[in-house]
C-alpha cells in the first residue's frame, strides 16, 4: 500500500489568518471547518495547522503551554475533534504542528524544572559557567536576538532558548522527555491526527560540552548569522532520535512525519535530506532552497536537482512559500507577477514530489509588510528596521471584498491588506482566467494524472530559458515545458513527441505543436517514449 503522503497536496493554513468565525478578529478552528468545502473544491488532498495548542502566544502558538489542548482563542478540543471528523468525512487529510525543541516558559513541566521538582528537574537545558557564574555558559545566539542564555534567578542557573526567553529549550538527553513526547503524539493520535509537522527538529540535540560555536568571518545578516551553528544543530543523536520516531508513527499507522530542518544559506538542501536517512528517519523534509531559488529556468533546475540527488530513494516535498518567508508571488518581481504566478504554480504541481502550499497562494496574495506599530511578530520588533518580521505573510485570508475582507465581522489581529478589494477569492472564483483557476485545473489534473504525481522525473538541461522535465510512469510519459523568462523561446520538435497536449497554463490546450513558447507559457505533452539526454526542448 502507499502511504498517503506520496501523491497528496497538502496546505498549510495559519489558523490566526484563516477565517474568524465568531467575530473576535482572530481566525479559529469553527472558521477552518466552515471553509473546508472551498479548500474541497480547489482540490487539497490535506491541511496542516500552525500550533493551535494553549499558548501566551509570545510566538504566536510555537511557544506551547500545553500539547494536549486547545488554546480558546481557536476553540476547544471539541471544535477540534470536530475539524478532524469533518476533513476525514471529505476524504481529506490534517496535519498538526508539533514543536519539540522548546515549549513556553508557562509549561507547566517549566515551572516544575525551575522549582527543582522531580523529574522535572533536568527536562530543560540549565548551565552555569564552572569558572564564573557571571559570565555565560558560551556564545550560542538565539535565532530572535541577543544570547541564547538567560539568567533564572530562581533556579540559580542559565536556561537555553534558541528562540524567545520565553520559548526554553527542552533537554532532550533526558530520556524522560522523549518518553513525554511520544506520549503527546500518542495523544493525537488517539483522536485521529494524519501526521505531524516537526518545527526545527534538527536543534533538538545540542553539543553536551556546550561548547562555543566558531564564528563566520564576514557573515551577513543577523548576529545570529555570524557563526557556524556547529554545536546547536545537526548532533549525531538527532538521526537516532528520528529512528525511533519513525518507527513509532510508522506503528501507529499511515501516519506522515515532515520535518523543518533550519539551515543557514551557508548550507544546501542536502542537509535538509540527510534528516530523511535511509528511508527510516523523516518521512519528508522541507527544503528552503528551492523557495529562495531565483526565478529563472538554470536556478530552479540546479535546485531541483540537487534536492532529487541528495535525497536518492527519499520522497521530496516542493513548497515556496510558508508563515516564516516573504509571499513567494512578491519574490517574483514587479513586472507579470500573475503570469509568473501560474507558471510557478505549474512548475510547483508538476515536479516530482508531494507539493505544500500555503494559505492565500492560490489567490496570489502578496508580501505587505505592516506599520512598525502594527508589527505582531516579536523577530520583527527586536530587529526592525533591518528586518520587519514575519507579518507580512500572515495577513488574513482574503475571501470578498467587503470591509475585513471576508475574513472577519470586526477590524483583525493584523490589519486586511489593502489588495484584498481587488484579489480575493470570491472575485477569483468569477474571473475565468485567475489564478486560482489556473491552480484548481491543476489540482484536478494532478489527481487524475498518476504520470504526474507517482512518475519518475528527469530534468533535461536548460536551453533557452526552458525549464523542461519528463515524468514517467507506467508506460506514459509526459514533457512539462515552462518558459521561465519574459521573451519568446523557439521550440524544437522531434518526431518522439507526440500530438496530445495536456495542458496550456495560456489558454486552450489544443494538440498544435507550437513552434515557440511565449513569455511565461508552459505546456504538458505526452511523448510516446523519453527522449536521449541530449535531444533538448
Ligand atoms: O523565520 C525565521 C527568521 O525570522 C526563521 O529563521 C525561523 O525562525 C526558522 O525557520 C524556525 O522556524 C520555526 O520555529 C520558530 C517559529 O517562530 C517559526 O514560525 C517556525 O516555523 C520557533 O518555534
Ligand atoms: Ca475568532
Amino acid at each position: 500500500m502507499t502511504a498517503w503522503w506520496y501523491n497528496a497536496v497538502i496546505y498549510q493554513i495559519y489558523p490566526r489568518s484563516f477565517y474568524d468565525a465568531n467575530g473576535d478578529g482572530i481566525g479559529d478552528l469553527p472558521g477552518i471547518i466552515a471553509r473546508l468545502d472551498y479548500l474541497q473544491a480547489l482540490g487539497v488532498d490535506a491541511i496542516w495547522l500552525n500550533p493551535v495548542y494553549p499558548s501566551p502566544m509570545r510566538d504566536f502558538g510555537y511557544d506551547v503551554s500545553d500539547y494536549c489542548d486547545i488554546d480558546p482563542v481557536f476553540g476547544d478540543m471539541a471544535d477540534m475533534q470536530k475539524l478532524i471528523n469533518e476533513v476525514h468525512r471529505r476524504g481529506m487529510r490534517i496535519i498538526m504542528d508539533m514543536v519539540f525543541n522548546h515549549t513556553s516558559h508557562q509549561h507547566p513541566w517549566f515551572k516544575a524544572s525551575v522549582d527543582n521538582v522531580a523529574p522535572f528537574a533536568d527536562f530543560y537545558i540549565w548551565a552555569k559557567n564552572p569558572h564564573d557564574v557571571n559570565q555565560l555558559p558560551n556564545n550560542w545566539r538565539s535565532a530572535f536576538g541577543g544570547s541564547a542564555w538567560r539568567w533564572h534567578h530562581k533556579k540559580q542557573a542559565y536556561y537555553l532558548h534558541s528562540f524567545l526567553p520565553a520559548q526554553p529549550d527542552l533537554n532532550w538527553r533526558n530520556p524522560a522527555v522523549e518518553k513525554a513526547a511520544f506520549t503527546i503524539l500518542d495523544f493525537w493520535l488517539a483522536r485521529g491526527i494524519d501526521g505531524f509537522r516537526f518545527d526545527v527538529i534538527n536543534l533538538l540535540y545540542k553539543d553536551q560540552h556546550l561548547q562555543n560555536n566558531p564564528l563566520r568571518f564576514g557573515g551577513i545578516g543577523r548576529p545570529y548569522e555570524w557563526q557556524q551553528h556547529r554545536h546547536d544543530r545537526n548532533q549525531p543523536e538527532t538521526h537516532t532520535f528520528l529512528q525511533r520516531l519513525r518507527r513509532h508513527l510508522d506503528n501507529a499507522g499511515d501516519i506522515l512525519s515532515i520535518g523543518e530542518i533550519m539551515y543557514d544559506k551557508y548550507e544546501t538542501s542536502a542537509t535538509a535530506a540527510s534528516f530523511c536517512g535511509q528511508q527510516d528517519e523523516l518521512h519528508l523534509t522541507f527544503n528552503f532552497e528551492l523557495l529562495h531559488a531565483r526565478f529563472n529556468a538554470q536556478a530552479m533546475h540546479h535546485a531541483l536537482q540537487r534536492w532529487y540527488q541528495a535525497l536518492g530513494d527519499n520522497w521530496p516535498s516542493i513548497t515556496f512559500s510558508n508563515h516564516d518567508f516573504k509571499r513567494q508571488i512578491s519574490r517574483l518581481g514587479k513586472h507579470a507577477q500573475q503570469s509568473k504566478a501560474k507558471l510557478l504554480a505549474m512548475l510547483a504541481l508538476t515536479v516530482k514530489g508531494t507539493p505544500v502550499l500555503y494559505y492565500g497562494e492560490e489567490i496570489g496574495m502578496a508580501e505587505e509588510p505592516v506599520r512598525k506599530r502594527e508589527i505582531q511578530d516579536p523577530a520583527g520588533q527586536f530587529y526592525w528596521p533591518l528586518y520587519k518580521g514575519r507579518d507580512g505573510c500572515r495577513r488574513p485570508m482574503c475571501w470578498d471584498d467587503s470591509e475585513y475582507g471576508g475574513f472577519s465581522a470586526q477590524r483583525s489581529w493584523l490589519p486586511i491588506s489593502p489588495a484584498c478589494a481587488q484579489k480575493n477569492v470570491q472575485a477569483a472564483q468569477q474571473d475565468n482566467n485567475s489564478l486560482w483557476h489556473s491552480y484548481r485545473q491543476l489540482l484536478q489534473l494532478r489527481r487524475q494524472t498518476p504520470c504526474l504525481h507517482a512518475g519518475e522525473i528527469r530534468l533535461l538541461p536548460v536551453k533557452n530559458q526552458i525549464f523542461c522535465f519528463e515524468r514517467s510512469y507506467q508506460g506514459t510519459c509526459l514533457r512539462v515545458m515552462l518558459n521561465l523568462s519574459g521573451h519568446p523561446q523557439k521550440l524544437s520538435w522531434h518526431t518522439q513527441h507526440a500530438e496530445k497536449c495536456l495542458y496550456n497554463n495560456q489558454g486552450a490546450a489544443n494538440n498544435v505543436r507550437p513552434a515557440q513558447l511565449n513569455p511565461w507559457q508552459g505546456l504538458i505533452f505526452h511523448c510516446q517514449e523519453a527522449l536521449a539526454q541530449d535531444v533538448l526542448c
